[in-house]
């Protein structure tokens, strides 16, 4: 029953599971996880914690879950002329997708009396779904903490519908041979060493961290690691072998028409309101007006484009933020005068620190 409908809505069953409080180990690496401050900017982590061990303190009815998880693999793309976006962002935005499938799976569902309530959860509601998915044997936990699914390696979004119904479980085998073995391909693939250890992340240096999460300045250390990533990161899943088969799942997701028509440069000229219209409905807005100009700005110095462009911003962006990250781009580009302008010109500290780290970068060299 659960499968027909689930099917009817756009879905594949994947395993349905009692919900059951999640083991001490997992917990205990969760807690130090948040105790060494690896959420930064993530509060909403910490604020969920109290409730991500037994689901039944968040919502006390949930009996059992319904595992889904849809395939995104797709080639890679971003802005016009460089700028790369993760691929989970090119096109329609999963949260909206996924969550309003599960919508209707739980209505056909209360409609033909097997559940009362029901929640979709898609990444933004306090379940561990990795947890919940390797649970499911959906897939094996990969070195990059991804869940790996033997057809799509880590190229899969995870959802889960929590109902009041107590199911019976339903896990099918899957065989993932020796999982990942002795292959290191993500970690030696990661520019910022943010998978330093196997199964581990340190998000403060996760790009995909800093260009969606974190709303403050790039550390600068940082910065020329990114290369032209200004939204999200995929470094660690196109290493992964277990992806290199998965199809193209390109016309499900469909592509975001300003990434068909925008460059990084007209990402750095458009208006709040603008960005906010041709972003509507895709995973970029999470990033917000701000912090895509603060990403073009570290994409454009990485890539060496832009002069005329960054030298406006310099000059007139109305964000410190993004004033001071076009000072270090503009020092990539070795654009020494218009820094020694801004420099008589600049109140704000942010830029102000930037501008003067970035002009001693050209002190040094000579
Ligand atoms: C916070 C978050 C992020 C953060 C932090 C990522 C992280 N690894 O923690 C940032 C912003 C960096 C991020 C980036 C990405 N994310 Co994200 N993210 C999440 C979110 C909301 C929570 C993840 C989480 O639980 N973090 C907490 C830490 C502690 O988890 P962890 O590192 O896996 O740690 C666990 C392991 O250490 C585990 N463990 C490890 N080894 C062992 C060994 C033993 C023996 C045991 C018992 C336990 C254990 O225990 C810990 C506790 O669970 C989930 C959605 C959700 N609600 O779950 C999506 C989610 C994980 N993200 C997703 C995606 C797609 C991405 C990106 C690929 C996007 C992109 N292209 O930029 C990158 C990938 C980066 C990476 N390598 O992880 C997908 C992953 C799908 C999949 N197939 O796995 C999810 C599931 C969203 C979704 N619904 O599809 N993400």
């Amino acid at each position: 029953m659960i499968s027909s409908l689930a099917s009817e809505v756009g879905l594949e069953l994947k395993a349905v599971i009692r919900a059951r409080p999640l083991e001490k180990k997992v917990l205990d690496r969760l807690d130090s996880w948040l105790g060494e401050g690896r959420a930064g900017e993530m509060d909403w982590l910490e604020k969920g914690r109290p409730v991500m061990a037994d689901l039944r303190d968040w919502k006390p009815w949930v009996k059992s879950a319904a595992l889904f998880s849809l395939p995104f693999h797709r080639p890679g793309g971003g802005f016009l002329g460089g700028g790369r976006v993760a691929r989970y962002a090119l096109g329609k935005d999963y949260h909206h997708v996924m969550g309003r499938k599960l919508e209707k799976l739980g209505k056909r569902l209360r409609a033909e009396g097997e559940v009362e309530a029901f929640r979709g959860a898609v990444d933004a509601a306090p379940v561990l779904e990795k947890e919940w998915a390797l649970r499911g044997g959906l897939g094996f936990r990969g070195k990059n903490t991804l869940l790996l699914d033997p057809e799509n390696g880590p190229w899969t979004f995870l959802g889960e519908l929590l109902v009041d119904a107590q199911w019976q479980e339903w896990i099918p085998e899957r065989d993932f041979g020796k999982g990942c073995g002795g292959c290191t391909k993500c970690l030696d693939a990661c520019p910022t060493g943010a998978l330093d250890d196997p199964w581990s992340l340190e998000p403060r240096k996760c790009i995909s961290y800093w260009t969606i999460e974190a709303k403050g300045p790039v550390p600068r250390e940082l910065r020329e690691s990114f290369g032209d990533w200004v939204f999200g990161c995929d470094i660690c899943s196109e290493a992964c072998p277990f992806g290199a088969g998965a199809d193209n799942f390109e016309d499900d997701w469909g592509t975001l028409p300003a990434l068909k028509t925008w460059s990084l440069e007209d990402l750095l000229a458009v208006s709040p309101r603008d960005f906010s219209t041709a972003f509507e409905g895709s995973p970029i807005r999470r990033a917000g007006w701000e912090g895509m100009a603060r990403n073009a700005c570290i994409a454009l110095g990485n890539l060496g484009q832009g002069g005329s462009t960054l030298k406006r911003t310099l000059e007139s962006h109305p964000s410190p933020l993004v004033r001071g990250h076009a000072a270090w781009a503009l020092g990539r580009l070795g654009e020494k005068n218009p820094l020694e302008r801004a420099w008589k010109r600049e109140k704000d500290p942010f830029p102000s620190q930037e501008i003067e780290e970035t002009l001693h970068t050209f002190s040094t060299v000579i």
